[in-house]
């Protein structure tokens, strides 16, 4: 590289830098040292290998990037200010204030060109990995031979704390072993976190460690050095297709880069550097422009929209002619990217619900899942479904499940026991599009996915968990098996919907909510043991949609009984004991609780009349059902860890029995006994 195009290299780099400063200086919050630790890295990439059209972020086959470490956030918005996306510089300078499209860390659908939310360390990771396993997937199952339609890179940057995150482990390994080739991670390798050098908390061999994942690891790159990394990304992508590797370039950086006093040290990771080392920072750089100004040359040598837009056209272009050739292959492209269900999947269901069958029967609802899952698969090619190395007990997988192989065929994928890295992934793929994917373990264990839950319900993403051994009903497992907490904590989770259905037809309308709904995830709660099956009306049936239903009535109720699950046949059976003693009850099925209180007032009241005493009983935590039953209401539950034992005892041993039940619902009514 000649010595004038080397210093325009510096100068775009060092427009991030300024950008970075000044914006982090302005709002007196944010993280400088990464966006200045990483911005020669990321002039290369963005300006020569990035294919993307900034007036078109949702273009399908652009490539994709994710800034795992998102607390550098403002080096991803600098790099979409600076390339021509929506992201005027007036939104620099609103840097991490209310309602900008520039919040302290990178959020999904507030920025254009941010693909994913990150900021929870190691995750963004996880979800590129998903991402890139989207791609191959989708790029399998449409390109033709002369149209590879689908045919992009996914890049990553990550710093220390996402590899040392325990989640880059779970994730990194199953991307190696899925022979990713198109996935390209930068490791900001500046041996600098929070506390200080990480030479006390962080010494892997990390080149070592991802060899031994089968990637493709490329050491010792120049973080500073356009040459070197322009290179490593050229090697990256070089990889002879049918065994490409994912690839780990290892950038040596200094945090902070071009900061005069500061860079290095941890003080630059997450504090404005100050006024007086900004002024310092322009001095030594020669940098004329003041905040928030660009020099004009540095303006058009970052503008990607001409660019941009010539790619995109072109790529038009041969998807015109890949529809005019595979009209219907084209059709469903778009259908699956647009994530508009197929009509098939409507009949499907009504069908499974109006024929007497197998899912009529007593089943256990993980057995009625998957029979749910046998009638609806077919009609819904972009269901992708796995488990975290429990398919048996999940039940997840169907007769036509292809386990995906490293071509990228397939349709479900063992996860192995990676619960939080499937999460992460599956928000990857359902972000990517083209595909709704759910994956399965037992419950207690989404603890281990929880944060990637959460994420999911923030981002607004169409991902659906299977939780099966929804309770103490699954045994002699015992309480490190036997969630307690799960369903209430879950529950706590704005945006995500739990449903705990208590027979087969609720697991199927269950699985139709989640299917349906385009906005948010969804926790399946599923039994291991048989449930008895319920007698509906039409109208009853059509309620379950509602989150909460009378399920057995009586003339003039005195007292409301609430379960869920495995749970509603104890309320039924206490109201048939209560019935012999004379005191009428309703018993009400609440599947999701969530949905229920979503309904207008009118519909709760009728459900749940205000003034009639409530118990509810659910195989879990208590305090979330006294919110429901009220002050003078009952909530039977469990408030300790579980135990080893046959399932009956431990509903015995919790006092979890229609007596028991029958009796507090007759106290409330003030009936003190049998006959009193
Ligand atoms: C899961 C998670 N834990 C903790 C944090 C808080 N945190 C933000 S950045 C950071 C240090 C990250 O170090 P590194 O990735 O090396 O970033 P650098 O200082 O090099 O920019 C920590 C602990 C977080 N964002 N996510
Ligand atoms: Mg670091």
């Amino acid at each position: 590289m000649n010595a004038p195009e080397k210093l325009t290299t510096t100068a775009n780099a060092d427009a991030i830098r300024f950008l970075a400063a000044d914006a982090v200086e302005q709002a007196q919050s944010g993280h400088p040292g990464a966006p200045m630790g990483m911005a020669d890295i990321a002039e290369v990439l963005w300006r020569r290998h990035l294919r993307h059209n900034p007036a078109d972020p949702k273009w399908a086959n652009r490539d994709r990037f994710i800034l795992s470490n998102g607390h550098g956030s403002m080096l991803l918005y600098a790099l979409l200010h600076l390339s021509g996306y929506d992201l005027p510089m007036a939104e620099m300078q609103k840097f991490r204030q209310l309602h900008s499209k520039t919040p302290g860390h990178p959020e999904v659908d507030v920025t254009p060109g941010v693909e994913t939310t990150t900021g929870p360390l190691g995750q963004g990771l996880a979800n590129a990995i998903g991402m890139a396993l989207a791609e191959k997937m989708l790029a399998a199952q449409f390109n033709r031979p002369q149209h590879a339609i689908i045919d992009h890179d996914t890049y990553v940057f990550m710093g220390d704390g996402c590899l040392m995150e325990g989640i880059s482990h779970e994730a990194c390994s199953l991307a190696g072993t899925l022979g990713l080739g198109k996935l390209i991670a930068f490791y900001d390798d500046n041996r600098i976190s929070i506390d200080g050098d990480v030479a006390g908390w962080f010494t892997d061999d990390t080149p070592l460690r991802f060899e031994a994942y089968r990637w493709n690891v490329i050491r010792n790159v120049d973080g500073h050095d356009a040459a070197s990394i322009d290179a490593a990304i050229r090697i990256a992508k070089s990889q002879d297709p049918l065994h490409a590797k994912p690839t780990l370039i290892c950038c040596k950086t200094n945090i902070g880069h071009g900061a005069p006093t500061k860079a290095g040290g941890h003080d630059v990771h997450g504090a404005p550097l100050g006024k007086a080392e900004i002024e310092a920072m322009r001095a030594a750089r020669g940098w004329q422009s003041p905040a928030f100004e660009l020099p004009p040359e540095v303006v058009a040598a970052w503008d990607a929209k001409a660019s941009g837009a010539a790619r995109q056209a072109q790529w038009q272009g041969r998807f015109d002619a890949y529809a005019a050739a595979y009209p219907h292959e084209a059709a469903e492209l778009q259908r699956r990217i647009a994530g508009e269900l197929p009509a098939a999947l409507g009949t499907a269901f009504d069908e499974l619900l109006a024929t007497e069958g197998d899912l009529q029967k007593k089943v256990a609802t993980r057995k009625a899942s998957q029979i749910v899952l046998e009638a609806i698969s077919a009609t819904l090619p972009e269901f992708f479904g796995g488990s975290a190395d429990l398919t048996g007990s999940n039940l997840t997988n169907v007769k036509a499940s292809v386990w995906v192989n490293h071509h990228g065929a397939g349709n479900y994928l063992s996860y192995g026991v990676r619960e939080f890295a499937m999460a992460a992934m599956m928000n990857g793929m359902a972000l990517y599009g083209g595909f709704i994917p759910y994956g399965g373990t037992f419950m207690t264990f989404s603890d281990y996915s929880r944060n990637a839950i959460r994420m999911a319900a923030l981002m607004r993403q169409r991902v659906i968990h299977v939780l099966t051994h929804d309770s103490i009903g699954l045994g002699e497992d015992g309480p490190t098996h036997q969630p307690i907490e799960h369903a209430a904590a879950l529950r706590l989770i704005p945006n995500n919907r739990l449903w705990r259905p208590c027979d087969g037809v609720e697991t199927a309308v269950a699985w139709r909510a989640a299917i349906e709904r385009a906005d948010g995830p969804t926790c399946l709660i599923l039994s291991r043991q048989a449930l008895p099956p319920y007698r509906r009306s039409p109208v009853q049936q059509q309620q379950i949609a509602r989150g909460g239903y009378v399920l057995e009535d009586c003339s003039a109720p005195q007292v409301v009984l609430i379960a869920t699950g495995s749970e509603v046949g104890i309320a039924s059976a206490a109201a048939a004991f209560l019935d012999k003693r004379g005191i009428l009850a309703r018993v009400v099925s609440m599947p999701c609780v969530e949905v229920f209180y979503a309904q207008e007032r009118k519909y709760r009241d009728f459900v749940l009349p205000p003034g009639l005493p409530r118990v509810s009983i659910e195989a879990g935590v208590t305090w979330f059902w006294r919110g429901v039953v009220g002050d003078g209401g009952i909530a039977l539950g469990i408030d300790s860890f579980g135990e080893s034992a046959p399932a009956d005892q431990l509903y015995a041993h919790f006092g979890l029995t229609a007596q028991a039940m029958a009796d507090a619902a007759a106290g409330l009514v003030g009936d003190k006994g049998e006959g009193g």
